[in-house]
């Protein structure tokens, strides 16, 4: 079984590349991805860069160039629920585009004829989630997230996402890699530590918060695929 962790910022695969070290980088569809073999188990690794069009390539090529079976994300977002606070870990029980409107022809947010609003997230995996966060005594909370390319730093803005879509966090890239996994048969999963409340003080927050919040995610997927691999 082949294995593809991705984030979309440098400071989100850090951690990754540092736990799993000696990796081979391959240059290809103007990215880098960092191919490592961890107890036996090949896993490659990479960074997107930020939003829709760039997670989409990344989570394709990870599937179809370097044939991953499993996808795992990691990474950081905004809050838009009261529950969630920096640092806590979230993990997306399904995920939308919360800026894809053709409501104008009266549909819903979030929907194209032919696809759906939501896309549902492998179940196995986010059970394996919770069994390590039973395990390791660490509070995951899981949730809805919504995707959009923007960075969301208004709260008018933000109590709407949260109520069309129900949500409990936000960012760029994970509906996309939801996508992309869905339309291609592989079984994924979208974890992320919250940096800010997607609010006026956002771009402080996410400053501040992004590199240690990034690895408190990291390292929750460290021992996810641990767990995937023992299994
Ligand atoms: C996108 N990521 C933010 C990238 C910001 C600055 C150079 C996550 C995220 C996010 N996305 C954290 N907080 C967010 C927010 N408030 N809105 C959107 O995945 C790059």
């Amino acid at each position: 079984m082949k294995l593809a962790i991705m984030g979309a910022m440098p400071e989100e695969i850090e951690p990754l590349l540092e736990f799993f070290g000696g990796y081979e980088t391959v240059v290809y569809a103007s990215n880098k991805y960092y191919k490592v073999n961890y107890k036996g188990t090949d896993i490659v690794i990479a960074y997107s860069k930020i939003g829709k069009v760039n997670s989409t390539i990344t989570a394709s090529v990870m599937i179809q160039k370097f044939g991953c079976e499993k996808l795992l994300f990691s990474g950081v977002a905004g809050a838009v629920c009261d529950t969630l606070k920096v640092g806590d870990l979230v993990v997306a029980t399904k995920l939308a585009q919360h800026d894809l409107d053709i409501s104008a022809f009266g549909h819903p947010y979030g929907y194209v004829p032919e696809g759906s609003v939501f896309e549902e997230a492998d179940k196995g995996l986010i059970e394996i989630a919770k069994e390590v966060a039973k395990e390791k005594g660490i509070d995951l909370k899981d949730g809805i997230i919504v995707t959009g390319d923007q960075f969301v730093c208004d709260v008018e803005r933000k109590n709407w996402i949260a109520k069309t879509f129900e949500a409990s966090a936000l960012e760029m890239e994970g509906a996309s890699v939801a996508v992309t996994c869905n339309a291609l048969g592989v079984p994924f999963f979208i974890l992320r530590a919250i940096s800010d409340a997607a609010d006026m003080d956002a771009s402080f927050s996410f400053d501040e918060f992004l590199e240690t919040s990034a690895k408190v995610s990291a390292d929750f997927v460290i021992r996810m695929v641990d767990k995937i691999i023992d299994a």
